[in-house]
């Protein structure tokens, strides 16, 4: 989208203003845009055309996001985090006419976000992160908040979802996949494990945000710290074995998701252990039993779903996940398994890791 036709969908945040653009490369789901206005109170802003595909009921999910930064807010207010920015008639986000949803946030200054693990402290800090989060909400009331997508992590129903996928997809594409089904199939008996527990109440249902892959932190750019998790969309009840998990999934790979060149995937111990260290300082002691005795399972549950949500949308033809060559879906789906058969070769380690550092610290 050029310049002059952003206008109608940032006057309505800022007014009559100049403005230049420049185009949010990350995220697979969103159209992003950071804006730089003549506008006194908000110079710099980040302008996002909600996936209304993908979320269908925009307005559940910007009342969560509002509800929760306002709660975030109130509780920290020295905390820098997301803040959206009303529209002039005070609406959170903005309809325009040919019913687009479009939302604007103030932007940090001085922060960075980054694909790739460039240090360990920089993993201590995403778990502290992550943790603080958790933590800050637990005693929000989760079941206040509006589910925006259904069954986000239910990973048997992502199952269910990928079986109906097989048998409509194109024949040769599936034969071309037969190693990445089979690894699903040998493993699924185990896909329940999460889901059902929250279900039964053996997991605590708590506010999480469900998609904490590394480029969703922001990270001071002088002191590398991290400032807060973005990318908000997705806060809804859910375990923390979810956020815990899906950050080691992107954070203990040293490549790109979608590296086409598996002998450079590999699941990175000494990431695992700091994260967890950098986690559990910030939980204390507000995690259960069950909950830390699963956590070291966690990065390979949320490792194979997601590699298994990449395999179904490449076999339906690569409708959710935005991509940049063909094959980035199946190369996505194959660094996610390549990992998490790492993480199955370390499990009895990943164990005592956690169980060392949780002993430490609560
Ligand atoms: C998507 O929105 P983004 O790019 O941060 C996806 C996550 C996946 C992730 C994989 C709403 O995250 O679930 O884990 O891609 N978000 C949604 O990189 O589906
Ligand atoms: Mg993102």
């Amino acid at each position: 989208m050029s310049e002059t036709n952003l206008f109608p969908y940032i006057s309505p945040f800022l007014g009559p203003v100049e403005f230049q653009t420049e185009v949010i490369q990350d995220g697979h789901i969103h159209d992003g845009w950071y804006i730089h206005a003549n506008n006194d109170r908000y110079p710099e802003t980040i302008l996002q055309k909600v996936n209304t595909h993908v979320f269908t009921d925009p307005e559940g999910l910007m009342q969560n996001i509002y509800q929760i930064t306002s709660y975030l807010q109130k509780n920290n207010p020295s905390q820098k985090q997301l803040n959206l920015i009303p529209t002039a008639s005070g609406k959170i986000y903005y309809r325009a006419l040919d019913g687009s949803i479009w939302r604007m946030y103030e932007r940090i200054p001085h922060c960075y976000s980054t694909q790739i693990t460039q240090n360990l402290s920089q993993v201590y800090e995403a778990g502290r992160v992550i943790g603080y989060f958790l933590k800050q909400l637990q005693d929000y009331p989760v079941h206040s908040l509006n589910i925006s997508i259904p069954d986000f992590h239910n990973t048997p129903k992502r199952y269910q979802d990928f079986l109906q996928t097989l048998s409509t997809a194109d024949a040769e594409l599936v034969q071309a996949v037969q190693p990445e089904i089979e690894i699903l199939h040998e493993r699924s008996d185990q896909f329940g494990l999460f889901w059902e527990a929250l279900y039964k109440q053996r997991l605590p249902w708590r506010v999480t945000h469900n998609d904490t892959k590394l480029d969703n932190i922001l990270f001071d750019m002088d002191t590398d710290q991290a400032i807060c998790l973005i990318d908000l969309d997705t806060i809804m009840p859910g375990s923390a074995l979810f956020d815990f998990g899906d950050a080691l999934r992107a954070m203990g790979n040293p490549s790109a998701e979608d590296e086409a060149d598996l002998g450079n995937v590999e699941f990175q111990m000494p990431v695992f252990e700091t994260f967890t260290q950098g986690y559990l300082s910030a939980t204390g002691d507000i995690l259960t039993e069950q909950e830390i005795s699963w956590l070291a399972l966690s990065p390979w549950l949320i490792t194979i779903e997601i590699g298994m949500r990449f395999l179904t949308d490449y076999l339906q033809g690569n409708q959710y996940f935005r991509i940049h060559y063909p094959q980035q879906n199946l190369n996505r789906c194959r660094t996610q398994f390549k990992l998490a058969s790492d993480m199955e070769a370390q499990q009895s380690l990943m164990e005592s890791i956690v169980q060392e550092i949780s002993k430490s610290i609560v």
